[in-house]
């Protein structure tokens, strides 16, 4: 039933700092351009659009100082997730399910760490799915590029050389064991000994070839607890195939395909558990006729249950794992 449904509130953020090309910052745009709060509404959602977050003024404090060595733009990626992670606050005392529109990777930092502040007061258990080719668990020491993009995870796991990012705000750090990284297929060296050493959950690209999404998909979802799990999303573009997504500054040959990345999304609506999303790393700049721009729309569509009637349809809806029951 429509009137079931919850709202969505879109926001943008466009942000480049954090990525080794510049292009990112039209990302919001180009999934607007590409229907995505139409495809919404379509579904049935009400759909709130909060707009872009202005780019905030920046400087060089000295808290940040010791990062400026390791880190490309630190000042500015400080700034600004300062500034998400307020902005993304906010959003989520309105109800709706929130979609963060990039902007590169390393807007997880404000939005991920905003939902952990809120899930905190409501007593929920925050689950990170990193749906990515890449871990982005440097840290200022390990990484190979100064990107920050890259040290997301590594951040919201509570990495303490990156704390200073947020500027005296505080949220609770998402323990490793409730991170999971889907579709690895470039890691660094350093960055996979601290994975296994933190004990991240990861199926990577490995895995995915030998059991294929769904049967590993199943399995990271049969483990969450349906009663108290806020499961965020954070889907990087460059986690699909460079042939069907050309659109991302960091192409990785051997990306899922079209049917994998659609099965995957559906997988998790039909869990019941997504409580919020990020869309990342879009490059406009680098797109071919706005072809990864539309399929980030779509994948974001089939997250939400855009193939709820078709399934209805043909009789093969599984049971829902969703706490409320409501299909
Ligand atoms: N691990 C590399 C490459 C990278 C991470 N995330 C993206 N690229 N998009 C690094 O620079 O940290
Ligand atoms: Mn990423
Ligand atoms: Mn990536």
């Amino acid at each position: 039933d429509a009137q079931d449904l919850p709202s969505v509130a879109l926001l943008g953020i466009p942000l480049e700092y954090g990525a080794g090309a510049r292009g990112t910052l039209m990302g919001p745009a180009a999934l607007r351009t590409a229907g995505l709060p139409q495809a919404l509404a379509g579904l049935g959602y009400g759909v709130t659009d909060h707009g872009d977050i202005a780019a905030p003024d920046y400087a060089l404090t000295a808290d940040l100082q010791p990062l400026a060595e390791r880190c490309r733009n630190v000042a500015e990626v400080a700034a600004w997730t300062r500034v998400i992670h307020d902005r993304a606050y906010e959003v989520l005392q309105s109800d709706g399910l929130p979609i963060f529109m990039g902007g590169d990777h390393s807007l997880s930092m404000g939005s991920v760490s905003a939902v952990a502040r809120r899930c905190r007061e409501q007593d929920r258990d925050l689950v990170v799915l990193w749906v990515d080719a890449h871990s982005d668990f440097n840290t200022p020491e390990t990484t190979p590029s100064g990107n920050m993009h890259g040290m997301s995870v590594a951040f919201l796991c509570g990495d303490p050389s990156l704390a200073p990012l947020l500027g005296g705000r505080s949220f609770p750090p998402v323990p490793t064991s409730r991170v999971h990284l889907f579709g690895i297929r470039s890691i660094d060296a350093q960055e996979r000994e601290a994975i296994h050493a933190h004990g991240l959950g990861c199926s990577d690209m490995r895995a995915i070839d030998e059991f294929g999404v769904s049967v590993l998909m199943r399995q990271f979802l049969e483990g969450l607890d349906p009663e108290r799990t806020h499961l965020h999303v954070s889907l990087d573009v460059d986690f699909l195939d460079p042939h069907i997504a050309p659109g991302v500054g960091t192409t990785v040959p051997g990306g899922a395909t079209y049917r994998e990345a659609h099965l995957v999304m559906e997988l998790l609506h039909d869990s019941g558990l997504v409580g919020s999303v990020d869309l990342v790393e879009l490059n406009p700049f680098l797109d071919e006729r706005g072809k990864s721009a539309l399929l980030m729309a779509d994948l974001a569509s089939s997250l939400l249950g855009r193939s709820i009637l078709l399934r209805r349809e043909v009789g093969t809806r599984r049971p829902s794992l969703k706490p409320n029951g409501s299909n």
